[in-house]
């Protein structure tokens, strides 16, 4: 993912919303307009084939049977990691392992490895920007083992205070986890350069890419990055399938994060030996079609263009943020500068709560989230409550940007 990628030619917006079929409906007697992306991406008729066909050609459990059904199914799944590996830049498809999304990941990260190598005295290192899904893991972990957290701040404009990393690193640091994109201020994190920083100092570093896998290209060998966790329902997939990546010698050396079927060699009445990675940690059925559906959605980003997409939404962005400098009571959090971001803009308005500014905007048609975001660290950096939040994706226009500026306006006139 990079940073700035305003030179990429434009995308054809009106061409790909014919892919989504969701968009083309009237809410509360106005066209939609989906700013909500960040919490979950529309999905295209690609997709939504993907998965269509899946069950009604060949749906079967995957590795078990002998069969026609089961023999295709299997191929499906294991295909859709190969080119999920594909898309991640990933050489090894082993190194993929399939889960239910970005939390689940990171679970499995922090319950696997770090039950097995934290200690009393080692020490966490997480930002205050994380979603709720990168702390919680972490604090739980710490409190088996006795490992401590510490904590990246962030300034007055959402970026990462990396200055700070001089005196956080220390010989006590075992993991650094951080987001590579933030779902409450949109900025892009420079992981590649706090992974060298993590590296010389000894630790490993996580990163939580639910909104960078789906905003940008990822190359996973190039980023640096030791673990790394995405969600498909995020980047045009279906939601309960994401994915764990980790070199192979990482995840050879964890122990299973669950137990049961698929994920075994041999049982024994009282021990039992595992299976290879990627299957030691995917017990029991998984989610087949999903990870057909997030093959299928990273065909169509690919075909779309990761950097275009980013490209789009920091045209979106910028624009955006000048309407918004129209209205005086708005504040927008996150950088300033639109290339240090991705499609996300959470702002306030003066004295509305976001969840009014949220209601009035649904009447017109228009869906934002309002609330903490799952990262209630943030809210309190900024002393706010809650923001609301709008987030754009490949398929918004910048006519959906004067829609969200003429709710903006309903809602002024209501507050005064
Ligand atoms: N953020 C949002 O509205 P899951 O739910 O496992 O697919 O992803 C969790 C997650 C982890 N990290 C970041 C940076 C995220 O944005 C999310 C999901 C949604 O912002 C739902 S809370």
């Amino acid at each position: 993912m990079t940073k700035s990628v305003a030179a990429a030619p434009t995308l054809d917006v009106e061409t790909i919303r014919k892919d989504f079929p969701v968009l083309h409906q009237r809410v509360n007697g106005h066209p939609l307009v989906y700013l909500d992306n960040a919490a979950t991406s529309q999905k295209p008729v690609q997709v939504l084939e993907a998965i269509s066909a899946y069950y009604r050609g060949d749906n079967a459990n995957v590795h078990r049977g002998i069969h026609e059904l089961s023999r295709r199914a299997t191929e499906g799944y294991e295909g859709a990691r190969k080119r999920m590996a594909r898309f991640l830049g990933v050489q090894d498809p082993a190194e993929i392992v399939w889960t239910r999304g970005t939390t689940e990941g990171i679970n499995l990260v922090a319950s696997s490895w770090g039950g097995a190598n934290l200690k009393e005295g080692d020490e966490i290192l997480l930002s205050v920007m994380e979603h709720h899904s990168n702390l919680v893991p972490w604090q739980i972990v710490a409190e088996r083992t006795g490992a401590r957290i510490r904590y990246l701040e962030i300034d007055e404009e959402g970026r990462l205070e990396l200055d700070a990393l001089d005196t956080l690193l220390t010989d006590r640091t075992r993991m650094v986890s951080l987001t590579q994109m933030s779902n409450a201020l949109g900025t892009i994190n420079p992981i590649g350069r706090i992974a060298e920083r993590v590296h010389a100092a000894g630790a490993l570093l996580m990163v939580d890419g639910a909104q960078g896998a789906a905003h940008g290209e990822v190359d996973l060998p190039a980023l640096g990055a030791d673990f790394y966790a995405c969600s498909g329902h995020k980047m045009c997939g279906p939601t309960g399938i994401g994915l764990l990546w980790a070199r192979r010698e990482l995840l050879e050396a964890m122990p299973p994060y669950q137990g049961g079927g698929e994920m075994i060699r041999f049982v024994e009445r009282d021990h039992s030996t595992f299976a290879d990675i990627p299957h030691k940690f995917e017990a029991g059925t998984p989610n087949i079609a999903g990870a057909i559906g997030m093959a299928a959605a990273a065909d169509y980003l690919e075909g779309v263009g990761p950097d275009r997409i980013l490209a789009h939404e920091q045209a979106l962005v910028r624009y955006a943020m000048e309407r918004l400098a129209e209205i005086p009571e708005v504040r927008v959090y996150g950088p300033k500068d639109p290339s240090e971001r991705a499609g996300v803009l959470s702002f306030t308005m003066g004295d509305a709560h976001p969840h009014d500014i949220s209601t009035i905007l649904d009447t017109e048609g228009v869906a934002v989230r309002a609330g903490h975001h799952c990262a209630q660290l943030v809210m309190k950096r900024y002393e706010v409550a809650a923001t609301a939040r709008a987030s754009f994706y490949l398929y918004n226009t910048r006519d959906e940007v004067d829609r969200l500026i003429d709710g903006l306006a309903t809602v002024q006139s209501i507050f005064g």
